[in-house]
């Protein structure tokens, strides 16, 4: 199997049963085509990621990329930190995602992209210490809820005064008819990205019992029950946003 090998995705144009959706070796094949025609302003809020953490990235400390996948944030960061003897690390739980993340390290080393670890294990167990930089970009919407606080208290424990978490979420809006407004304005902007009405439907449904949103103000409350000073959301677009939260 080609490990940089990218497709398009086309795991949910048939019709079927969708199982529940996994990040297994099909998914982790497809990925990139798939994020970037799934979330909209994707590409941005990757540029913008690289953007904070040149400004927040203190010397000599970690920078992490929980739920990394194939490592699009840790490379944004990569590009742009310019403080010195900073670590990346990407880590996922997924081993499909992490041998394409392994691959790719060790084919553009030579391309100038340095400092980047990555680590195969649930974030849930992994050490948080000496960060200056957090990011989880759309990831904690795959924590199971009860266990959210507990891992965004570890971040704020091990991120250094002036440090920054970065979370990008799936979010659903407390007025339905507003909400309804954001969920058909994505799936028309789905379907603009070349998803038929089936692929629409069927991924929705493999996602149900998976990812599971919440509206901002649950994460900017639980951002300050966790001791963050301030939490504010620095991009949006439709059902998709992006928060910025400051020790
Ligand atoms: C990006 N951040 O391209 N431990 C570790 N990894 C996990 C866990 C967990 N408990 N749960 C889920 N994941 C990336 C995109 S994708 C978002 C993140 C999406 C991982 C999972 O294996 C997958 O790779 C990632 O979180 C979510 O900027 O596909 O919508």
């Amino acid at each position: 199997m080609e490990k940089n090998k990218q497709s398009r995705d086309k795991l949910f144009a048939t019709l079927g049963t969708p199982s529940d959706f996994v990040f297994d070796e099909k998914v982790a094949s497809v990925f990139e085509d798939m994020i970037n025609r799934s979330v909209p302003g994707y590409g941005t809020i990757l540029s913008m990621i690289g953007v904070l953490a040149a400004r927040y990235a203190q010397a000599g400390t970690n920078l992490y990329d929980l739920g990394c996948s194939l490592g699009g944030a840790s490379y944004a960061m990569a590009r742009e930190v310019s403080a010195d003897s900073c670590r990346i690390h990407a880590i996922d739980s997924s081993p499909a995602m992490i041998e394409r993340l392994e691959a790719k390290l060790a084919s553009q080393s030579a391309e100038g992209i340095e400092g980047i670890e990555s680590h195969c294990e649930d974030i849930l167990d992994s050490e948080i210490a000496n960060a200056s930089v957090v990011v989880l970009n759309f990831t904690l919407q795959f924590i199971p809820q009860q266990q959210r606080q507990d891992l965004l208290k570890k971040i704020y424990e091990g991120l250094n005064e002036g440090g920054i978490l970065i979370v990008s979420e799936k979010i659903v809006v407390p007025d339905p008819t507003l909400n309804e407004l954001l969920i058909e304005l994505y799936h028309n902007f789905k379907e603009n990205m070349g998803y038929s009405k089936l692929e629409i439907s069927q991924k929705r449904t493999a996602l149900e019992n998976v990812l599971i949103p919440e509206t901002l103000e649950q994460h900017k409350s639980r951002l300050t029950e966790c001791g963050f000073r301030a939490s504010e959301v620095w991009f949006q677009c439709f059902n998709f946003a992006s928060m910025v939260a400051f020790k």
